[in-house]
């Protein structure tokens, strides 16, 4: 398949996540999901890449996107959520796909419970950004930006 010139970065987002700015302003601040994308988007343009973007409360739509971003997309930045914890099937998804991954975590998962601290992503992730709010997605966009143009 042909790729387009203009690299795509896709950035999935996972269960609660389109919570973002409602609930919880402490640990995951109070920008929405909406906010994020456009911000996303805005930087994306500047960098000259295309940026799409998904979210589902649902593992098999998210490995449904994976499968289908495959020859579409040059990137992924993936914040999967409490996926992220448990889903084998995310990590085989994202395995089967080529392009550079980015993991994204708003909160410093660490710093919290046990059960976080373990995340099946990171064992595909080409780089992970942890406890940077809602910045981390705008970093991860500007490794991929290098990763996908050099
Ligand atoms: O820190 C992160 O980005 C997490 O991926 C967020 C997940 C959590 O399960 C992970 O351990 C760490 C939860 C997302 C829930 O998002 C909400 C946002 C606003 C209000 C309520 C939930």
């Amino acid at each position: 398949m042909t790729l387009p010139q203009t690299p795509n970065v896709l950035i999935l987002n996972g269960p609660n996540l389109n919570m973002l700015g409602t609930r919880q302003p402490e640990i995951y601040g109070r920008d929405t999901l909406d906010d994020v994308i456009d911000a996303c988007t805005a930087l994306g343009g500047d960098l000259g890449l295309k940026v799409q973007a998904f979210q589902s409360n649902h593992e098999g739509a998210l490995v449904d996107r994976i499968q289908q971003a495959r020859g579409e997309a040059q990137g992924i930045i993936i914040n999967a959520g409490a996926y992220t914890h448990t889903s084998v099937a995310i990590l085989d998804a994202l395995n089967i796909f080529e392009g550079q991954v980015i993991e994204v975590h708003i909160s410093n998962i660490h710093k919290r419970e046990g059960f976080r601290h373990h995340s099946y992503i990171s064992q595909r992730a080409d780089g992970i950004i942890i406890g940077m709010g809602i910045a981390g997605y705008l970093l991860a966009l500007r490794r991929l930006a290098s990763l996908v143009t050099d």
